[in-house]
């Protein structure tokens, strides 16, 4: 008999942890200083989209409260500050020939300089799913390739002409929501879906497969001109944010379960990873899809291939993956399998949050990084989002919420998941980001769903409440940082 061992656990020395949000979560502020709406403003407006019918239009007033959010940081003992910038507060109408906004600008400026006068690294993304509603209304958006591209690295150029003293950018955020949510299942803005119950328009067999690709290149454009114009004088990284969450089989001692893992971890994450780090899609997918799957040339897979410094990592769960039998329905996305929370012995995966697609399992954290490491040749990782909503969270009373320690339990596995991860498999992870700093506007969930560390009271004033998982993740990165 092996004795058992307690795994190693540590992290490097100069780790950055921090927080995370995103512009329309946040800011509010939908009109001030000139800013236009994006698909999100407008998708807020459709009847039934928003489960509480709320929108961005004031959120966390973050756009106002620049020095709380700051301060709210420093509480925290963050070294690091994940957002993003709100596209139509920059450039209103969204394109190349479109004006820029001064005021828009000059906010993230400022924030910037706050950010780093207060002793915090700012890691900036560039898109959180909020596009400019005029480029969706004038040219289809993501789905019209030239324009898009030509825009986003337009929007691009300003922000890294704008931020010299930001050192590290996310372009996208989550393509797979943008083109999943977004354009098959329709339950994100701009709603598309082949769904008419949901949408007039839509085609969920071929728009999301090339909402994805445009992205793709998208992102590899800005990437290049980040290398090419700024990298050389500003010394900054850049990369991609993607959502992936693993895998268990659901009949352990089924084969074709196990294989519908892989495929499941293929269709969700390496759609973007394998072209980032390869050059092509991966088999499976182009073998599922065919033709409806956008093939690269020769030009777009050279420029996409190596677009990455760094892996944005986020990752909130675990699932279960039972194969499906016969062919692919053409609507489909996950790659021909089930998504459950149950096993085949009807064992949960983990404890019921209030999100229904999120039951936390720390262990598939430590398994993904390992996983996504030996795939993409053991890259440098940032986590970019990490963390959980609870379940009945907004029906207690303040006091209640404030000892979150259903949030603080999943935030100690977590951490000490991808301790392990660094210290026993060798993967090369230097940042966590939590999600999120605040409460915010949890996309078609509304306000009913808390993912902040920090109780934000939406009904007085925004005052911000430091929960209890706010204070708590210093002690836990203190147990870890310089161990390794
Ligand atoms: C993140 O995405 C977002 O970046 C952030 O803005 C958000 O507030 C936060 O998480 C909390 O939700 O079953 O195939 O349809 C969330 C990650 C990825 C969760 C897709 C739901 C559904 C996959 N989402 N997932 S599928």
């Amino acid at each position: 008999m092996v004795k058992d061992v307690a795994p190693k656990a540590g992290l490097p020395a100069d780790f950055l942890w921090g927080f995370a949000t995103a512009a329309y979560q946040i800011e509010g502020g939908a009109t001030a200083d000139g800013r236009r709406p994006s698909i999100w403003d407008t998708f807020c407006k459709i009847p039934g989209k928003i489960a509480d019918g709320s929108s961005g239009d004031v959120a966390c007033d973050s756009y106002h409260r620049m020095a709380q959010d700051i301060d709210l940081l420093n509480k925290t003992g963050a070294k690091a500050y994940r957002f993003s910038i709100s596209w139509s507060r920059v450039i209103p109408l969204g394109g190349r020939k479109d004006t820029v906004n001064k005021a828009g600008l000059q906010h993230y400026v400022k924030f910037v300089d706050d950010l780093l006068e207060a002793g915090i690294v700012p890691m900036v993304t560039l898109f959180h799913w909020d596009l400019p509603d005029e480029l969706y209304k004038r040219y289809g958006g993501f789905m019209n390739k030239d324009e898009f591209v030509a825009d986003f690295a337009n929007y691009a150029r300003v922000m890294f002409e704008a931020l010299p003293k930001v050192k590290h950018w996310i372009t996208f955020n989550e393509p797979f929501c943008s083109a999943v949510l977004g354009y098959s299942v329709g339950q994100f803005a701009p709603g598309h879906t082949s769904n008419r119950n949901k949408s007039p328009i839509g085609d969920s067999s071929t728009e999301p497969w090339i909402v994805g690709h445009n992205i793709l290149i998208a992102h590899a454009t800005a990437v290049k001109i980040y290398r090419e114009e700024f990298k050389p004088n500003n010394g900054g990284e850049i990369g991609i944010t993607l959502n992936g969450d693993w895998v268990e089989p659901w009949d352990p001692n089924d084969g074709q379960d196990r294989i519908a893992c892989e495929r499941k971890l293929e269709f969700s994450i390496c759609w973007f990873g394998d072209p980032v780090y390869f050059g092509k899609y991966p088999d499976s997918m182009v073998k599922q899809l065919g033709d409806r799957l956008p093939k690269f040339t020769e030009e777009e897979s050279a420029l996409v291939k190596g677009s990455n410094d760094f892996y944005g990592m986020n990752h909130y769960c675990a699932n279960y993956i039972r194969h499906r039998n016969g062919p692919a329905d053409p609507n489909d996305f996950a790659g021909n399998v089930d998504i459950l929370l149950e096993d085949k012995s009807g064992k949960s995966i983990g404890p019921i949050t209030q999100s229904p697609w999120l039951r936390p399992h720390a262990p598939g954290f430590r398994k993904l990084m390992k996983w996504l490491s030996d795939r993409y040749g053991r890259p440098k990782i940032y986590v970019t989002e990490n963390g959980t909503s609870v379940k009945g969270e907004n029906d207690l009373p303040k006091e209640e919420i404030l000892e979150d320690e259903f949030r603080v339990e999943y935030f100690r596995t977590y951490v000490q998941a991808m301790a392990e991860a660094v210290a026993e498999d060798g993967c090369d992870c230097r940042g966590y980001m939590a999600w999120s700093l605040m409460d915010n506007f949890e996309w078609a969930e509304g306000y009913e769903t808390r993912f902040g560390v920090t109780y934000v009271d939406y009904e007085n004033g925004q005052h911000r409440y430091p929960k209890k998982s706010a204070l708590e993740l210093k002690n836990i990165f203190d147990q870890y940082i310089g161990k390794v």
